[in-house]
């Protein structure tokens, strides 16, 4: 099972996959959870802070935690993350977390690559749906609303009524499964168990329609173009000599010598025609 969890910083991301690590660990089983955003991008994720959060999980023989890439571009780190991934899983690791940061590009990344994508929200102020990227909520199979804990829970309640209805403004998903919303409080263990049923409910319902096996080959697809393209681009743009064409164009586009058209036309024409 590959899931991906995507939360704002401070979400609680580190403090949940430690509890819901152990918990699909009581199963047996190995599990691994990779990080996808480069740590230069993360606020405060670092290797220590990452492995105090993940204190139990990082003790447990059979958890294996990577840490976050330290630089790299998201593309790169996103292709890698994906590789290592058939790697974990050749490796006897059944179950794989992704974790991203909920604030860019990378949790696009992530759902190329995962079967499950789990959302983490906090109740917030009472206007919380204002501020929530769309297109995350678009990707979400399951929504969890974090902190339920304390005083805090009459809010955890009231922002899940709040996003169950924004829900069924959103067009039905590609699965047909209908995304749910949960509270649950990674600190306190509470919940826990009712956020894995929805899961293992979602894998069953995608297992029985279909939906699980053409999402993996169109994911596998997707990953073969991209890396071939990437591996182009690569290679285009690190050729010196298209190096130095380019500045070349360039100047001679911004000051209005020549189109961008026959520009690009001239530049790839000496690409396509070197050695
Ligand atoms: N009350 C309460 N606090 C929590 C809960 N889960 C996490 N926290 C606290 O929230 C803070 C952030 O938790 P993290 O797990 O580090 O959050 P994160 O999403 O991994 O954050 P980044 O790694 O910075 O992206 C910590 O101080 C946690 O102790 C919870 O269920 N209840
Ligand atoms: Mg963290």
């Amino acid at each position: 099972r590959r899931i991906g969890i995507t939360g704002v910083p401070g979400a609680g991301k580190s403090t949940s996959i430690d509890v819901f690590g152990l918990h699909v660990l009581r199963d047996g089983g190995k599990l691994a959870v990779l990080a996808i955003d480069p740590s230069s991008e993360r606020t405060k994720g670092s290797i220590l802070g990452d492995k105090t959060r993940m204190e139990k999980l990082s003790q447990h023989p059979d958890a294996f935690i990577r840490p976050s890439p330290s630089a790299g571009s998201l593309g790169g780190v996103a292709r890698k993350t994906r590789e290592t991934i058939v790697l974990c899983e050749a490796a006897g690791y059944n179950n794989i977390f992704v974790e991203t940061v909920g604030v860019g590009q990378s949790e696009t990344a992530v759902h190329s690559m995962v079967d499950f994508f789990l959302l983490i929200q906090l109740a917030g102020t009472g206007d919380e749906l204002q501020g929530i990227k769309r297109g995350i909520m678009e990707m979400a199979d399951g929504i969890v609303i974090n902190k339920a804990d304390g005083d805090n829970v009459d809010r955890a309640r009231l922002a899940q009524a709040q996003f169950r209805s924004a829900l069924h403004l959103f067009p039905p998903t590609m699965s047909g499964w209908i995304p749910e919303v949960l509270c649950y409080s990674g600190y306190y263990d509470l919940g826990i168990a009712e956020v894995w049923e929805m899961i293992d409910r979602y894998f069953k319902f995608v297992k029985d329609n279909g939906y699980f096996e053409r999402k993996r080959q169109e994911q596998a697809r997707y990953w073969m173009y991209e890396t071939i393209n990437e591996q182009l681009r690569n290679h285009f743009y690190s050729n010196p000599e298209v190096e130095r064409l380019l500045i070349e164009k360039e100047n001679r586009v911004l000051s209005n010598v020549q189109s961008s058209f026959t520009a690009a036309r001239d530049v790839l024409d000496y690409y396509f025609t070197q050695k």
